[in-house]
């Protein structure tokens, strides 16, 4: 088989770059070594920036999203057994966030994907790029069954998240890797039960962190922060229901509506960035390079910012026979990718309780909210990183 850009990943980056680049009548195969059926299984992120909103639009994948996904102009940060609200859209000058899961989000990719004949290969095993170091064309080869093939391409794009071959195919010398993991971790509970607010309220307390979110108006995510040493199994969802109302604002407390849970999760935290993004023909997308702790909801949107930057240079390479876009790709992408860094570092420090924290710490984290709350400036950064920066 021969393609323009060979894609390795069937999430929503690997989706979302090979939707793009069709519409532009760019070639891309992409193999996923999962069913899709797994794929959609994964119960992820759930806050879109407007920036990737907008990419969904270019796309033409966006109506399920602009029909069911709820625009949000505001959050609320308890603490203290207060609630505070950040107004989004009045600090933004009028940006706002939707709330969508990532799971509906890949659904509409992979139908996306579907009406334009788009080929996406399945149970796809041992995927591995070949050559593209600059010495031959590259090319990806991988196992169906106990069949293999190949496939010739001009660029190999690795959207194989955390875990991929990708990465690890760059020579050592050449990757420079940086990670801070924290000692704690999110258990996260789906369930139908009405959402116990409007807009997402995040939680600092002293027994630790909570979230109330959403996916609709009968579908409620919460999470509590929990210890590494913790597993699913430890968590019954009556002592789940204890903890987080434990821990929400009275109101809240008051209100929640509980119920069985249908999916409960650990997700432990982590920030990772391997530069660069780029080595010779192969490219890094997504959680292929970068993860953030899930406190700012950066990681899928850092995910849809690099695929903005990899499509409108492949786009200029293609088209018009510009590299520049290609050639400045992990850079501009770098330079997106640690705002969302710096801005995850800092809400998770902001609203995690971290065993390893002394009076000091807790006293300076609590004026750092103090002061947040009392500052016009110190809103403004936090509304306009959460709404996402320019790309
Ligand atoms: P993904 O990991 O989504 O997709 C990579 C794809 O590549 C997968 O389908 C995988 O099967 C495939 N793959 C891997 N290795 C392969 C190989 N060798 N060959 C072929 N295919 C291969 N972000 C938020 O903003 N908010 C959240 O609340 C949040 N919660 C999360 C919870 C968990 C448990 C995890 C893991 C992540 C969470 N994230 C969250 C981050 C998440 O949403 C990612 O940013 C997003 O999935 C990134 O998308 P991709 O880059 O496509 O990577
Ligand atoms: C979610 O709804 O899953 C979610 C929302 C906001 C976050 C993290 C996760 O910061």
């Amino acid at each position: 088989m021969r393609t323009q850009v060979g894609i390795i990943g069937g999430g929503p980056s690997g989706l979302l770059l090979s939707q793009l680049l069709h519409l532009q009548g760019i070639d891309t195969v992409v193999l996923e070594r999962h069913s899709r059926d797994y794929v959609l299984g994964r119960i992820r992120a759930g806050v879109l920036e407007h920036g990737f909103a907008d990419l969904m639009r270019e796309a033409q994948v966006s109506d399920r999203m602009d029909a069911e996904g709820e625009i949000h102009d505001g959050f609320d940060i308890a603490y203290d057994g207060k609630r505070h609200r950040v107004d989004l859209k009045g600090l933004t000058g009028g940006n706002t966030v939707i709330v969508y899961g990532q799971t509906e989000l890949t659904r509409d990719l992979y139908e996306g994907r579907d009406r334009l004949g788009g080929v996406v290969v399945h149970n796809a095993e041992d995927v591995t790029p070949h050559a593209f170091d600059g010495n031959g064309s590259p090319y990806l080869t991988y196992r169906l069954g106990e069949a293999v093939h190949r496939v010739d391409c001009d660029f190999i794009v690795g959207c194989d998240g955390f875990h991929g071959v990708s990465r690890t195919s760059i020579p050592k010398d050449v990757l420079k890797e940086y990670e801070t993991v924290y000692p704690i971790g999110w258990l996260g509970v789906l369930s139908r039960t009405p959402p116990v607010s409007k807009e997402l309220i995040y939680v600092n307390h002293e027994r630790g962190f909570a979230l109330c979110s959403l996916r609709s108006q009968v579908l409620s995510r919460y999470y509590v922060q929990c210890t590494l040493d913790d597993s699913v199994e430890d968590w019954s969802d009556e002592r789940f229901w204890a903890e987080l109302i434990a821990r929400l604002p009275e109101d809240a407390a008051a209100t929640i509506v509980t119920g069985p849970s249908i999916e409960k999760s650990i997700a432990p935290l982590r920030s990772y960035v391997a530069e660069p993004m780029r080595y010779r023909n192969l490219f890094l997308a997504g959680d292929a390079a970068h993860i953030v702790p899930p406190t700012g909801a950066r990681g899928l949107n850092s995910a849809a910012s690099d695929i903005y930057y990899l499509y409108h240079a492949m786009v200029d390479h293609y088209r018009k026979g510009d590299p520049t876009g290609l050639d400045r790709y992990s850079e501009r992408a770098l330079a997106r990718v640690w705002k969302g860094q710096r801005f995850s570092w800092w809400m998770t420090r902001l609203l995690h309780r971290f065993p390893d924290a002394n009076d000091f710490d807790r006293r300076l984290q609590k004026t750092e909210l103090d002061y947040l709350f009392s500052s016009q400036a110190a809103m403004q950064s936090l509304a306009e990183n959460y709404v996402g920066l320019p790309f």
